[in-house]
């Protein structure tokens, strides 16, 4: 059975005046292009196709949102990183992303989702910087864990915390494959959404300030 059987997919956004109402809570999954954030993401929903995974990555400048039950949302970031896209579209891609964290209350819980190869960049530092302007929980999943030996992704979990211990920020190793991780970042995910003290509607928000 899945634990999510009532996901399903709701919207892509190409701007602001598209995102879907600021309302319940939302984790957002950001994370550079090819990263493993759509693989990530179906393998925590348990469903193979839920959001699309890549093998030619960078296309997407959308922000997909998906909904879960009782006013609970995924978010799936557009990638950075991908080489060759253009400045316009590099430019469009920071004006979105700021769009969306300057004022999404909703916003629960960040997962950056890092190539555990590649290690934390200056685009996830930047993601959880964002995030934390929210205040919102942060965790980096250390993906694609089944391509290193055992002690590699040990040194690669030890060089990430040694990264992120300034931030307060949790991170473990994850595989959508072998599906190593798998309980921790469910857990983490549902703590967030059940944590998050909801804004009201329109109308009635309450400040976080
Ligand atoms: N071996 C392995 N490959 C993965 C894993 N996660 C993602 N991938 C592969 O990495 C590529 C990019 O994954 P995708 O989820 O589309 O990345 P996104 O661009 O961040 O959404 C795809 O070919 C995936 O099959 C993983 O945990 N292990
Ligand atoms: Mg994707």
């Amino acid at each position: 059975m899945s634990l999510f059987p009532e996901a399903r997919f709701l919207t892509s956004a190409a701007r602001a005046a598209q995102f879907l109402p600021d309302e319940g809570a939302e984790v957002a999954f950001a994370g550079r292009s090819n990263a493993g954030k759509s693989s990530a993401i179906n393998t925590i929903i348990g469903r193979r196709d839920f959001a699309r995974t890549s093998k030619t990555p960078g296309r997407t400048q959308l922000i997909n949102f998906f909904a879960l039950a009782g006013g609970q949302r995924l978010v799936d970031l557009p990638g950075y990183g991908y080489a060759r896209v253009s400045r316009e579209m590099r430019e469009q891609w920071r004006e979105m992303l700021g769009d969306y964290f300057d004022c999404r209350e909703s916003l629960a819980g960040l997962m950056v989702v890092v190539d555990s190869r590649r290690g934390v960049g200056d685009f996830d530092l930047q993601m959880l910087d964002w995030g934390r302007t929210l205040d919102c929980q942060l965790h980096v999943l250390l993906t694609k864990a089944d391509k290193l030996s055992r002690q590699e992704a040990a040194a690669a979990l030890a060089a990430a915390k040694r990264e992120l211990q300034d931030l307060r920020v949790d991170v473990q190793l994850f595989s959508a494959t072998s599906k190593l991780g798998l309980d921790e970042a469910r857990t983490v995910l549902m703590a967030m959404l059940a944590r998050h003290v909801a804004p009201e509607g329109p109308g009635g928000r309450v400040s976080r300030g």
